[in-house]
This record gives C-alpha cells, structure tokens and sequence, in this order.
C-alpha cells in the first residue's frame, strides 16, 4: 500500500512536469530581418511573432549590426525614443509550481556613457527591476549578461512582460534567448511528500 501510496506522489508530480510551458519566439528569430542591420517595429506591430509590443516600441537588431547572445537577432527596447516593452501570454502552466525565467540582457552599445539604462522583467505577480552598467561599453560589443528569475504559478496563464524605462536616448536595454523552465521539486520535498500521503492513508484506515 505504502509503495503504491510513493508511486502515486511520484507520478502525480511526473504529471506536472509533463505540462510543459514555452515561449513563444524568446530568441527573436522568428521574422528574419536580414538584409536590414535593425528594424523598429512600433507599439502593435505585428512583426515580432508571439509577442504584443507596447509603449514606444522596440526594434529588432541582426547580428551583422550588433551580435545576438542565441542566433541572428535580439531586441533593443527603446526604438527611437522613449520606452518600450513585449509582452506574451505564457500558457500550459502547472498552479502552485515553481517556473524559471532565463534570458540574456545587456546594454545597446550605441548610449552614451554615463547613462543609467533599466528594465523590468515581470510575471504574474512577481516582478524584477534590473539596472545595466553602462562603464564597460565599447561601440559595436555587446556585453550579454545572464539573468534568471524564478516565480511560482498562480494561475495556468501568466502575462511574461519586459519594459525599458527610459534612457533618454534611443538606445536601450537588449534582451535575447528568452526561455521558461519547470524548478524540480527538491528530493527532500517528494519524500516529505510521499510520508504525508501515507500518513493520510493510514488516517483513513483507522477512522
Ligand atoms: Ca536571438
Ligand atoms: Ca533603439
């Protein structure tokens, strides 16, 4: 009974890693915009697939122009002025566990120095601010940084947004290889886990 009790457990959390959740186009590779060294795609634009633009609008830029951190492309969210941000709907998620956003971000190599450039990454009902360093630029290298956050689901679709805040120029935050990823269930908590059910079980039988 115990050992049916465990694989139950087992195969109920299995169950949740099995709902797997994407993002759609989080490299931006989608639309390929070559020849063109940048595009700018205003708010509602339809040429960034799987992702609603908002604010001033972003541009895409190629990798002849400025490298991506994953393939050709990534994204500048500050067009020609002012700020703007993506958003997508991230379906297919399990309530209650805990996901991990992991994406790329760096400074446009094109501010000025001196210029404090941020951005916020949010999910659902977590948010983060993150400011880029501007002393290291060097014109024509981007310093690509590796970032993650982790959020817990409190519903089965979760609204994924990153928003520049304005950097006074037309050079933003960059940000690419955008990705989401099931946090496993520490062994420890599918033992603890495991030893509730049985205790539960044999609650039951003695009532
Ligand atoms: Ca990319
Ligand atoms: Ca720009």
């Amino acid at each position: 009974m115990k050992r049916l009790l465990l694989a139950c457990v087992l195969c109920s959390l299995g169950a949740g890693v099995a709902s797997a959740a994407t993002i759609t186009n989080g490299s931006f590779e989608a639309e390929d915009i070559s020849p063109d060294s940048w595009r700018i795609l205003g708010a509602g634009s339809p040429g960034l697939p799987g992702w609603i633009i908002g604010g001033d609008g972003v541009d895409v830029k190629h990798s002849a122009y400025y490298p991506a951190s994953d393939g050709n492309q990534s994204i500048d969210l500050v067009a020609s002025s002012g700020s703007g941000d993506i958003r997508q709907v991230v379906n297919g998620l399990s309530v209650g566990s805990t996901y991990r956003i992991s994406f790329d971000y760096a400074a446009n190599p094109a501010v000025r120095r001196g210029v404090v450039i941020r951005f916020a990454a949010s999910i659902g009902n977590f948010r983060d601010a993150i400011t880029v360093g501007t002393n290291t630029l060097t014109r024509g290298v981007v310093n690509w940084t590796p970032a993650s956050f982790d959020f817990t689901a409190g519903n089965t679709s979760e609204r994924l947004r990153f928003a520049s805040r304005a950097s006074g120029s037309a050079s933003g935050a960059m940000i690419d290889n955008v990705s989401i990823s099931l946090v496993p269930v520490p062994a420890a908590g599918i033992l603890l886990l495991a030893g509730l059910g049985g205790l539960a079980a044999m609650r039951r039988r003695k009532s």
